[in-house]
């Protein structure tokens, strides 16, 4: 069986999204909590020399170090056929949507969560006013890109789905409101079984 280990941390959107794709895959695996927070050089060594920006995620399969949580996504569901990976229409889709989670709403969510977190420190003026202005023509892409399915994928959420929940998740401390089609998806990934809270994904040490 593939050895896998997970190193995040549950404010880590980006590693959420992996542990979300390895949880709804079914996919046996062991976490490891890295504190983001913490001065980069008091991490785990052997993450250290791993991951060559000392981020999250990391996931170690059968010992090998795999980075960038979209690559991670692609290689789970192309190496475990699952996901999307079953079917070449399936990756595509999983490709396309993974694509435009890291150009578009990726990019602001995860900015705007911040700039709430630091009270808008260091952020120049206008900053926050043009990814709120990203975010409302993200959100209006919900629709286009769901075109009535309950997942991005279809009638099962992929990859894709997997890639777009890791910053939705956190809408109000983004300090943004879902559109409908949002809202709809988000409640339909909140009640699926395999969905965890970031602290369940990554629990803190005793
Ligand atoms: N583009 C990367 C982003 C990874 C990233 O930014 N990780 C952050 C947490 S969300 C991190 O590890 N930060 C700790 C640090 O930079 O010291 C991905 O998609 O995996």
């Amino acid at each position: 069986m593939t050895d896998l280990l997970l190193y995040g941390h549950p404010d880590s959107g980006h590693a959420c999204k992996v542990a979300l794709a390895l949880t709804l895959a079914e996919l046996p695996h062991r976490t490891a909590f890295v504190d983001i927070w913490a001065d980069p050089a008091t991490r785990p060594s052997e993450f250290l020399a791993a991951s060559p920006f000392a981020e999250v995620p990391l996931l170690m399969i059968d010992g090998v170090a795999h980075v960038q949580s979209g690559a991670i996504l692609l290689e789970i569901a192309q190496r475990f056929a699952c996901l999307g990976g079953e079917t070449p229409a399936g990756l595509r889709r999983g490709r396309e949507l993974l694509m435009w989670e890291a150009n578009r709403i990726g990019m602001c969510l995860p900015q705007l969560k911040e700039a709430r977190r630091v009270n808008g420190a260091g952020f120049p003026p206008g900053a926050i006013d043009w990814l709120t202005m990203r975010f409302t023509a993200d959100a209006a892409r919900f629709a286009v890109l769901l075109d009535g399915a309950p997942f991005f994928h279809g009638a099962v959420p992929g990859i894709g789905d997997c890639a777009i929940w890791g910053y939705t998740q956190w809408l109000d401390a983004a300090g943004v409101a879902p559109t409908a089609a949002m809202q709809g998806w988000l409640d339909r990934m909140r009640a699926l079984p395999a969905m965890k809270t970031p602290q369940a994904f990554f629990p803190a040490p005793a």
